[in-house]
């Protein structure tokens, strides 16, 4: 008896003896594995280092970013002491209190990648009173100064020489025929508004430059300049990112009514330096047929005016107003469904001088359902982008980018061509 718990005793020894080294063997084992891999991620991040930091440190580039929850008091205190001289300039965004989320996720975006380094103001806009939280959030996401402005309803909403059964109708018709904001009575007076009267807001006197931002969109790379200092060193009164052809559905007669207005103030339009073919040509372009259907001369190319930097000066010239003030006169802001984007389009690229329209081709950018990325893969490295410039979204690649027609008829590409030193 005794003898078989001794041999037991042995045995179970034994047994616990073999897990034991087992045991060890295994965390031997695993730690030499942790090891190995994550030799292999420093060699890794060392061969990165070494790849990229040539291009880090060229001048060319800012300081590192710091991370926003870094520890060291020092280095904190310090990020935000130096700002660069600014423009007369500010941030401008046309808003509704329930977009709040959107209106903070574009805020974050474009403080991220550029007004960090700026503090540049921001103002609000609304046809009805901001609510008290959203003032606080938009406060608290802004480095700049924030102001909110209401807009006075003469600069909003429906004149009353609109006639309501027409337009009444024709609002229907555009809604049955599954025009995008076709039914919208709303959506016309932003359009109204943005095409004529969000320079006339007081709140924007004290300015010469905005910077448009809509809710929900994204900023996708690190601004490798002051877009405002770039214009004003340039003379460049308007400036886009992305151009595309318009619904015609949408703007029916605007043409025949741009053709009018022509004829009735042909002194206010030189024709000689002006972008006039960029909105007129059809030609094939590149390797793409037109895919315009168009039943005018207007070849329905505009530039995207959810983002716009624009010089208030043009907008509050006599000259710009003589032109919104005609096209408002014949009631297509209601009577269809004017878009601000084709009437600045259209506004610039008659009146203006070629030269003095940018495309910003380095700063990426998505409104849904397009978007825009620098197509410079050592462009996309230094600022930073965070965007695929083969994506399906990219519209610059795509039959639908009038972006072609500006390299053509417009002012060329901007690095072949400017000073972009700023
Ligand atoms: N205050 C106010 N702002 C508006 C109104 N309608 C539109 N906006 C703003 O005007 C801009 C354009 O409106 P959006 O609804 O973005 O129109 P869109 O860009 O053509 O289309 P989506 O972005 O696809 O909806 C945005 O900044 C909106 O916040 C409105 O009735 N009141
Ligand atoms: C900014 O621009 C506005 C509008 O042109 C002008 O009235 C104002 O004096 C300018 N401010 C500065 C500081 O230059
Ligand atoms: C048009 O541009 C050309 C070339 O830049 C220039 O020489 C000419 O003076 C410009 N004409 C007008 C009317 O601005
Ligand atoms: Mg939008």
């Amino acid at each position: 008896m005794k003898d078989i718990t001794i041999q037991l005793a042995i045995l179970l020894l034994i047994a616990f003896s073999g897990l034991f080294i087992q045991s060890i063997f295994i965390t031997g084992q695993h730690y030499y594995n942790r090891y190995k891999v994550e030799n292999t991620l420093l060699e890794g991040s060392r061969h990165a280092v070494e790849k990229y930091d040539s291009i880090r440190r060229r001048d060319l580039i800012k300081p590192l970013k710091l991370s926003t929850n870094t520890y060291d008091d020092e280095v904190l205190s310090t990020v935000n002491s130096i700002i660069p001289t600014r423009e007369n300039a500010t941030l401008l965004m046309l808003v509704r209190n329930f977009e709040l989320p959107g209106a903070l996720k574009s805020m974050r975006s474009l403080e991220d990648r550029f007004n960090r380094d700026y503090h540049y103001d921001w103002v609000f806009l609304n046809d009805l009173p901001f609510t008290q939280e959203f003032i606080e959030a938009t406060t608290a996401m802004a480095s700049g100064n924030t102001h909110y402005a209401l807009i006075p309803s003469k600069d909003w909403d429906r004149p009353d020489w609109i006639d309501e059964q027409l337009f009444e109708d024709r609002l229907e018709s555009l809604s049955d025929r599954g025009v995008i904001y076709g039914g919208s009575k709303s959506y016309r007076n932003m359009c109204r508004f943005n095409s004529g009267y969000f320079f006339r807001q007081k709140i924007l006197d004290s300015y010469d430059y905005y910077f448009r931002v809509e809710p929900d969109v994204e900023y996708f790379c690190d601004f490798p300049y002051d877009p405002f200092k770039l214009m004003r060193n340039n003379n460049k009164k308007y400036g886009f990112v992305i151009s595309l052809y318009e619904y015609e559905d949408t703007i029916t007669t605007l043409w025949d009514t741009v053709e009018e207005y022509l004829d009735n103030f042909p002194d206010d339009v030189d024709m000689t330096n002006n972008s006039y073919n960029f909105i007129t040509d059809i030609e094939m372009i590149g390797k793409f047929s037109p895919i315009i259907d168009s039943n005018t001369d207007y070849n329905l190319c505009h530039f995207w005016s959810n983002f716009e930097i624009g010089d208030l000066n043009f907008f509050r010239s006599d000259r710009y107003k003589r032109f919104f003030d005609f096209l408002d006169s014949k009631g297509g802001f209601y009577y269809e469904r004017w878009g601000d984007a084709p009437v600045h389009s259209i506004a610039v690229s008659l009146l203006l001088n070629r030269d003095e329209i940018i495309h910003f081709d380095e700063l990426g950018y998505s409104h849904a359902p397009f978007s825009t990325c620098p197509t410079s893969y050592y462009l996309r490295l230094q600022q930073r982008c965070q965007c695929d410039a083969q994506a399906t979204s990219n519209i610059d690649i795509s039959p639908n980018s009038c972006l072609m027609r500006w390299w053509k008829n417009g002012d060329g590409k901007r690095f072949l061509k400017e000073n972009q030193t700023a």
